[in-house]
C-alpha cells in the first residue's frame, strides 16, 4: 500500500473524545514494549510518527493515527507494566476494554505478542477478551528478526496453540527488517475492503 499522508490526530482517554465520523479503525493491542508503536511506524514508513519507548508504559491513552483519511491506526496503551500503580492500571484497562467492546468503527484488532516468548497470562486474558468482542482479529508475533528464519514457523505455531488461534489468523512480522510486511498489508486491505 502506498501511503501519502500519515499523521497523529489525537490522544484520548474517554469516549467523548474519539474522532467523529465513520473512518475504520485498525487497533494495536499488546503488552508494553512488544512493539505496537514500532509496528505503526514501520507500516507507514515513518521513523517516529508513533512514539516508541525506551521507557515502557509511558502511553496511557489511546493514540489515533490518521492514515490518508482512509483509516486510523489506534495505538493502545500496553498492559503488564508493573511500575504503574494498580489504580492507574485499572483505569487504563477500563478505558481500553470499553473501547474494544463498544467502538463501532473498529474494523480489525491486532494483538501483538513477542515471537520469542511464551504468551503471558495477560496476553491470554487479552486474547480471550478480544475474542469475546466478536470482532475481526489477527495475532502478529513481533520481532521476528530476533530468531532464525528457519525457526519462525515453529515459534508461531507454539504461540497459536497457547492463544488458541487458528493458523490463518496469526502472522510473523519484524518492524526492524519489515520481513513479511506484504502479508500484513494484504490482511489489512482485505479487512478494510469487507
Ligand atoms: N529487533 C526488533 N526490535 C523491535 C521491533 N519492534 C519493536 N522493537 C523494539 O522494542 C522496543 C519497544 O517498542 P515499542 O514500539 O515502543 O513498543 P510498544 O508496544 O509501543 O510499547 P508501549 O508503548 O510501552 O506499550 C523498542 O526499543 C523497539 O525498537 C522489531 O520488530 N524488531
Ligand atoms: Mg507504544
Amino acid at each position: 500500500m502506498n501511503i501519502n499522508n500519515a499523521k497523529f490526530e489525537i490522544s484520548v482517554m474517554n469516549k467523548s473524545q474519539y474522532p467523529k465520523g465513520k473512518t475504520p479503525e485498525i487497533v494495536l493491542a499488546g503488552k508494553s514494549n512488544v512493539g505496537k508503536s514500532s509496528f505503526i511506524n514501520s507500516m507507514v514508513n515513518r521513523k517516529s510518527l508513533a512514539r516508541t519507548s525506551s521507557a515502557p508504559g509511558k502511553t496511557r491513552q489511546l493514540n489515533f493515527y490518521n492514515i490518508d483519511d482512509y483509516f486510523y491506526f489506534v495505538d493502545l496503551p500496553g498492559y503488564g507494566y508493573s511500575e504503574m500503580s494498580k489504580s492507574e492500571q485499572e483505569k487504563v484497562a477500563t478505558s481500553v476494554n470499553s473501547y474494544l467492546k463498544n467502538r463501532q468503527n473498529i474494523n480489525l484488532i491486532i494483538l501483538l505478542v513477542d515471537i520469542r516468548h511464551k504468551p503471558t497470562q495477560n496476553d491470554i486474558t487479552m486474547m480471550d477478551y478480544i475474542k469475546s468482542t466478536g470482532r475481526r482479529y489477527i495475532v502478529i508475533t513481533s520481532k521476528a528478526d530476533k530468531i532464525a528464519k528457519t525457526k519462525v514457523k515453529s515459534y508461531v505455531d507454539d504461540i497459536a496453540k497457547a492463544l488458541d488461534v487458528q493458523e490463518d489468523l496469526i502472522f510473523p512480522y519484524s518492524s526492524e527488517t519489515k520481513a513479511y510486511v506484504e502479508n500484513i498489508w494484504e490482511v489489512i486491505n482485505e479487512s478494510l475492503n469487507s
